[in-house]
């Protein structure tokens, strides 16, 4: 009988909402984890900059990070400057895929500088690749740095908080704008978008401090956003 093969990583965390069960499986307390057989079944990876790093070394033919040195050192950039900072952004407003909050949402002097500097990363992003990739006559497929890299995955969960938060897009420029397009309309993002809604029917995923976190703010309304929302370009026709 052939022998049944196991996939050499074991992800743990790709869920949007997590349960005390991550406790229990997690030397840190916290996801994401990565397992990777072939390395050893006991160590763990705890932590997500290490695991795409370890990932992007492992599989070079992926190009997780861009194959050219400027933008590859850009994209390391942005995305360890979201790793390690946007704390209000984090600290404030949790991820939770689905739900939608609207009305008077309260945003902080410190919520909005961040708010401000993320969507100076992604026009700065756009323009420099732009241009890069231009100069070396490459295609580009209008994720931050040309093709979907690490850095878009990092900024991922941070483009929910966008959407379940009405958070400002005021100074958000078309290039910062058009990259968020890019990501809603992306067919890997949107079956992604489609598990977590059914994640959502678990009812261990259901976990009432991240649900309606405003909760007795009579000006904020809490609700949840359709499987069919499409993002739209503010001020568009
Ligand atoms: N620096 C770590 C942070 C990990 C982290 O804070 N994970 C949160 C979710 S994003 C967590 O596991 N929280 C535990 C819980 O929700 O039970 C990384 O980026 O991997």
């Amino acid at each position: 009988m052939a022998e049944q093969t196991q996939p050499d990583y074991h992800l743990i965390g790709t869920h949007t909402r997590y349960s005390s069960t991550v406790k229990q499986v997690s030397h840190a307390g916290l996801v994401p984890l990565l397992q990777c057989r072939s390395l050893d079944q006991n160590i763990q990876l705890n932590d997500s900059l290490a695991i795409c790093e370890f990932l992007a070394e492992s599989h070079p033919d992926l190009n997780l990070w861009p194959r050219d040195r400027l933008l590859r050192a850009l994209a390391r950039s942005a995305a360890a400057e979201m790793h390690s900072g946007f704390l209000t952004l984090r600290n404030h407003f949790g991820t939770n895929f689905l739900a939608k909050y609207t009305g008077n949402i309260p945003v902080s002097e410190p919520a909005r500088k961040e708010v401000e500097r993320l969507l100076v990363i992604w026009d700065k992003a756009r323009r420099a690749t732009k241009s890069r990739l231009e100069e070396l006559g490459e295609k580009d497929d209008g994720f931050l740095f040309g093709g979907f890299s690490i850095a878009d995955a990092f900024f991922w969960p941070v483009l929910w908080r966008f959407r379940t938060y009405n958070l400002p897009l005021d100074t958000a420029t078309p290039e910062a704008l058009a990259w968020m397009e890019t990501m809603w309309n992306d067919p890997i993002m949107k079956r992604l978008a489609h598990n977590y809604y059914r994640q959502a029917e678990l009812p261990e995923s259901r976990l009432p401090h991240y649900d309606d976190i405003f909760h007795g703010m009579d000006d904020i309304q809490y609700g949840t956003f359709p499987e069919s929302w499409k993002f739209s370009v503010p001020g568009r026709t």
